[in-house]
């Protein structure tokens, strides 16, 4: 086995470009090729590979570093005899293209003018980008109407490695684009037309010669890349955790001149990319309260003895020995961990809570038939899988309620996971039917029985706790009127049930004995609001009131 040192090679007339991401780590092992770190310059990010294979021993780099050509970047124990052979590993220049960014990149290509004026509107086509050819547009950072400065970025392409702007060579009003997300553009692709001071027409600037030169080497499956070494303040916003931010570059420089965890922000472009908007929403939604990024969160204060969230009065802190015996009790590890979330849901949140009551006489007497049909099978239904059943008829009829709230907008489920509340020596947990919707009560009833005995026992998993739409808690079998559920967060209801009592009804004519089930709907105002959440109860009443409505 030999080291070897891995250089960066020759990129162009780049100088001091800062790393911005470290792709692998210590004990990492290699192919040739594979991606190591990614440089950006003001434009442009690109990737560099390994010139050799072999395990990572020691890294030479950290993220912020500037680089150059020739800085060291790792030194990696090689397993290749051609590797093991030479004693620095020098990136070697490509045999042909496409060329790995480790490839010294050609100069900058020189514009060329097109000959397509009209009046002193000009053409503005792709310049000559090395290698780049059919290269997908990802933002169009213009618009017609728009006034460009020379320099100013036009649209941004994207190759498997590399990302680049390309920037207009002349200052004007845009009048066309000819270009949108998604197409594929090449050398002398028309752009836009500008409405420019001076006659002519001219090709876009060029992008930086070094990136725009630095050809995109074969894709790396992402498998390969491994989870970058470098902890990272929270705001860095190239802090890496897991899957990398895709973004271009002038959106990593945004975030990082803002302090934005790009990683903390859902790309809504093609590919998953972040856009412009994306990162708008991001920073809106934590400058309006409605969003959290994890550092805020690791530094929130959590309350208690010393806390005050709120600026309220500190925990009074009593001796209470000195009033009579004591004995202290560790909280359960569920109650630890439920705890602080059931808090933040409860603090976060502005709940509301629908009192009512429906009428499950017919209900009750289905059910009761169906348990003595079914006795011999062993399976036993109580109300619960019947209100599972009917709370998805009303999430299916009242969407909002089968959502979720992420900064300003709404993710609609489509699928129908319920998770209802099961009391355990332990403390609370929330297992979730799966697809309630495609399940028959018998199917429900026997799945929360096997949950439920799984929740007491503590063998629950994390996956069959995750997942809910919404939740239901009920009392039922212990007793009571109504109370106020916690709303399950992400969820943005919760259905209270509490124990069915035979009450005197008014029919018109007269007082009939009727079996009465309350229920306490619990909702994020945010979301819903009081009609709605009467309207989902009314719709809930009448189909526990007719089960045969769940069919309509
Ligand atoms: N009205 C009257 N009786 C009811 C009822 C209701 N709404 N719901 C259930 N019952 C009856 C059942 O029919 C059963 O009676 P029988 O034994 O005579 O047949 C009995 O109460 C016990 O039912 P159960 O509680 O075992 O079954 P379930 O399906 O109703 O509930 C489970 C299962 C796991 C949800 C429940 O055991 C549980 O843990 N509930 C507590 C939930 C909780 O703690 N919520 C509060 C969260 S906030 O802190």
């Amino acid at each position: 086995m030999a080291t070897v040192e891995v250089n960066v090679p020759d990129i162009g007339d780049f100088k001091d470009v800062e790393v911005i991401e470290v792709l692998v780590k210590p004990g990492d092992r290699v192919k040739a090729e594979q991606s190591l770190v990614t440089v950006e310059s003001d434009k442009a990010s690109m990737e560099i590979p390994s010139s050799a294979g072999g395990v990572v021993k020691e890294m030479r780099v950290k993220l912020g570093d500037k680089i150059n050509q020739g800085s060291p970047l790792l030194v990696l124990e090689s397993e290749g005899t051609a590797a093991a052979e030479s004693p620095v590993a020098a990136p070697s220049p490509p045999p042909g293209p496409p060329a790995p960014a480790s490839a010294a990149p050609a100069p900058a290509p020189a514009a060329v003018p097109t000959s397509t004026a009209s009046g002193n509107v000009i053409d503005i086509v792709v310049p000559d980008i090395g290698d780049f050819d059919e290269v997908s547009v990802i933002e169009v950072l213009v618009k017609p109407g728009d006034t460009v400065k020379a320099e100013q970025s036009l649209i941004t392409v994207e190759s498997d490695k590399a990302s680049m702007e390309i920037p207009s060579s002349q200052a004007g009003v845009v009048k066309e684009l000819k270009v949108k997300v998604g197409d594929k553009v090449s050398k002398g692709s028309s752009l836009l037309t500008l409405e420019a001071a001076a006659h002519g027409s001219m090709v876009a600037s060029p992008p930086p010669s070094g990136m725009a030169a630095a050809p995109a080497p074969a894709p790396v499956p992402p498998s390969e890349k491994a989870v970058p070494t470098a902890a990272l303040p929270a705001h860095q916003p190239s802090a890496p955790q897991g899957a990398l931010p895709h973004a271009s570059p002038t959106i990593r420089k945004l975030a990082r001149e803002l302090g934005v965890p790009l990683t903390e922000v859902k790309g809504r472009g093609p590919k998953g990319r972040i856009t412009h908007e994306d990162l708008q929403s991001f920073v809106k939604a934590v400058m309006d309260g409605s969003r959290q990024t994890r550092a805020q969160a690791a530094k929130a204060p959590s309350g208690g003895a010393n806390g005050s969230p709120f600026g309220v009065l500190a925990w009074p802190q009593v001796d209470f020995a000195k009033f009579g015996p004591i004995e202290t009790r560790e909280l359960s590890r569920i109650k630890k961990i439920s705890g602080p979330v059931l808090h933040r849901n409860w603090v976060t949140i502005p709940h509301v809570t629908n009192h009512d009551d429906a009428d499950i006489t017919d209900l009750e007497a289905f059910r009761v038939l169906t348990n003595k049909e079914n006795e011999k099978a062993g399976v036993k239904v109580t109300m619960l899988a019947f209100l599972i059943k009917a709370c998805v008829a009303a999430l299916q009829k009242f969407p909002d309620f089968n959502s979720s709230l992420e900064a300003d907008h709404l993710v609609m489920k489509k699928y129908f996971h319920i998770g209802f509340a099961a009391d355990t020596s332990n403390g609370l947990v929330v297992p979730v039917i799966r697809d309630a919707d495609n399940k028959g009560v018998l199917q429900i009833s026997a799945e929360m029985g096997e949950l439920a005995k799984k929740a007491r026992d503590g063998k629950l998993s994390p996956a069959e706790m995750s997942g809910g739409c919404f939740s239901i808690s009920s009392l039922g079998g212990i007793g009571g009127r109504y109370f106020t559920p916690i709303i399950n967060a992400p969820e943005v209801a919760i259905l209270g049930v509490c124990r069915s009592s035979t009450e005197p009804v008014w029919d018109g004519k007269a007082f009939q004995p009727r079996l009465m089930l309350p229920l306490s709907l619990s909702w994020d105002h945010r979301v819903v609001d009081g009609a709605s959440a009467a309207r989902f109860n009314a719709f809930l009443i009448q189909v526990l009131g007719d089960f045969r409505r769940v069919l309509l």
